[in-house]
């Protein structure tokens, strides 16, 4: 690490210049970057980790917006990988908040001394093959520079910020934000006129919370959405211990399910039941805290088909319980997607805010924003005036964080290029002509530690392979390549996911190419087909 290389300046002399080499370059240190930070150094890798924000944590360090926690249960999100960090963390409560997480988070990068070969505000602009040396070399906004033989993108699938067009946000006279970039130093909303624009898994979280303290709350929502009560508690210091003994059995359960959470589908069917014993499942599920409402439920409440719409009456009804006024329950009634084909977010309080005074429901689709306006936000038939305006309008996910990121593969194609009509990967993780790079970001979806983990497993034992092997590069074949993209458009047109317009698909940036951006597969589906694809000596890869 730390060669120097000769180059000839503009002027022709010769110049020396130092790069940084490293095996491994981590962009990102996030969950992902910092569990492959620690795996790779322990497997005998010099790694750098580089890292746009001022502090580790991703997805946890950049999200601070009011409301923000986890949906999974604490306990099944943390890093299994230590015993003795399992045993010495405590989660306070079940569904943990960003604080807490960030705090974790920071707390991992201390115990396992990750920091060392983290380099805070590195925002990376481009990362370029180099052909004749197999090497990438990375280039940071602050000018620095450094070279690797692996480069990994774990950046997140929902990191970078969706922003709608609305023209005149720079005449707006008062402040606003978009929630994945929440100022630091916080935003007071104390006694304000806030307007909220989304009201996906983020708005759902911001709203409940900050409606307790804003003078007065506009939410403009386009698409109302299924969400139901997180019921939300602290751990108690017995349940700490049941947790902490129990943990390869959470793990176990954990491993053995479609998203990696830890509930498992009744596998009878809604149908088959008495509609007494279907209802008394739905009423006693809605009672439990978390996602076991539907991932605990009959099988068939996630697929397409009678159960589906007969749970997403269920559901319904229950937000019309819940909003005094019934026209406002109505709008937030959701009517054109099927229950599950959308990201379904918890919610704490959420639907008893609109029974406020202060609270006004607008709804976008019927009149959409026209445009920001010195005092507000200007829909098709009203202006609201607003002291704050808070974006919670989403992601560009997955292939986003990865187009900023500008990469030049073999011959100088962009990954931004060859990914205009959808992702063109093998299993999400290496693209043809992009050699030793692996893109974990774009291939870990579902309850994300959990499904990260095996993948940077994975992930690592490659590059020991290629190395072991005196191989210089691995990189996906075009043929197993076309045969993924082939599978995630046939098996995804099954799957609830891509009935819905949402970020799954992409169909929530206007001018995206409308794809699978996941893996149609389940995680044990998935993992099982990465060991065969290493058994097989890396099948489906080419290795040089
Ligand atoms: O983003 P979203 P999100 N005019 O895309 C609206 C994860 N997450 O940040 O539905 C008006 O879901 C848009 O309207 P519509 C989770 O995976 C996890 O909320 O497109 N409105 C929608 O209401 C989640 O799925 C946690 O019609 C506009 C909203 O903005 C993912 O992050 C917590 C608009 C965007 O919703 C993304 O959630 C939070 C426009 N021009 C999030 N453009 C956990 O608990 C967009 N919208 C771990």
């Amino acid at each position: 690490m730390g060669n120097s290389r000769k180059q000839t300046s503009a002027a022709g002399t010769d110049m020396v210049e130092k790069m940084d080499e490293f095996d491994a370059i981590i962009i990102g240190a996030g969950v992902t970057g910092l569990y492959s930070l620690y795996r790779l150094r322990k497997l005998g890798f010099s790694v750098r980790a580089f890292e746009e924000g001022g502090g580790v944590g991703g997805t946890w360090f950049w999200n601070r917006y009011p409301g923000c926690r986890f949906d999974s249960e604490s306990y099944t999100y943390g890093y299994s990988f230590s015993e003795e960090l399992l045993q010495e963390w405590d989660w306070k409560e079940h569904y943990s908040s960003q604080p807490e997480n960030e705090r974790y988070l920071n707390y991992v990068a201390d115990k396992f001394d990750l920091r060392r070969d983290i380099r805070l505000n590195s925002r990376v602009v481009s990362a370029v093959f180099d052909q004749d040396e197999s090497r990438w070399q990375v280039q940071l906004e602050d000018g620095h520079r450094a070279r690797s033989q692996f480069l990994i993108t774990s950046v997140g699938i929902l990191s970078a910020g969706y922003m709608p067009d609305f023209e005149g946000i720079d005449s707006f006279k008062g402040k606003w934000c978009h929630t994945g970039r929440w100022p630091a130093e916080g935003m007071d909303l104390v006694g304000k006129r806030v307007g909220v624009i989304g009201t996906g898994a983020t708005g759902v979280q911001l709203i409940a919370e900050i409606a307790k303290e804003v003078a007065h709350l506009t939410v403009f929502q386009r698409t109302a959405n299924f969400c139901a009560p997180l019921r939300n508690s602290p751990i108690d210091a017995q349940t700490q211990r049941e947790i902490k003994a129990s943990y390869p059995e959470i793990f176990k359960k954990c491993m053995e399910t479609p998203g990696s959470f830890v509930h498992q589908f009744d596998p009878r069917s809604a149908m088959e039941v008495s509609p007494e014993e279907r209802l008394e499942q739905y009423e006693r599920l809605w009672a439990e805290p978390g996602f076991k409402k539907w991932l605990a439920n009959f099988h068939d409440v996630m697929i397409p088909g009678q159960a589906n719409e007969d749970y997403a009456e269920f559901v319904r009804n229950k937000i019309r319980e819940r909003v005094h006024d019934p026209v406002v329950a109505e709008m937030l009634v959701p009517k054109d997607h099927m229950f599950g084909s959308k990201r379904l977010p918890c919610e704490s309080g959420y639907y008893e805010v609109y029974n406020q005074d202060n609270v006004l429901l607008v709804d976008v689709r019927a009149a959409p924003i026209e445009r920001i306006t010195p005092k507000g936000v200007k829909t098709a038939d009203a202006e609201y005036e607003l002291d704050v305006i808070i974006f919670a309008t989403g992601y560009d996910a997955v292939t986003g964080s990865l187009n900023k990121l500008d990469i030049h593969g073999e011959g100088g194609q962009t990954l931004k290029d060859k990914f205009t009509n959808g992702p063109r990967t093998y299993m999400g993780i290496s693209s043809a002509g992009f050699p030793n790079l692996f893109t974990i970001n774009a291939a870990s979806v579902g309850n994300f530690v959990r499904a990260a983990e095996p993948l940077v497993d994975w992930v690592s034992d490659a590059m020991c392979y290629v190395r072991e092997n005196q191989f210089t590069r691995i990189s996906a074949t075009f043929e197993a390549e076309d045969a993924w993209v082939d599978h995630v458009a046939e098996a995804g047109a099954k799957i609830l996911r891509t009935q819905a317009d949402s970020w799954f698909v992409g169909a929530n940036i206007p001018g995206k190419a409308r794809v699978l951006l996941t893996s149609p597969d389940s995680a044990p589906v998935m993992r099982a087909m990465r060991t065969e694809v290493a058994a097989n000596g890396y099948e489906g890869f080419l290795l040089q």
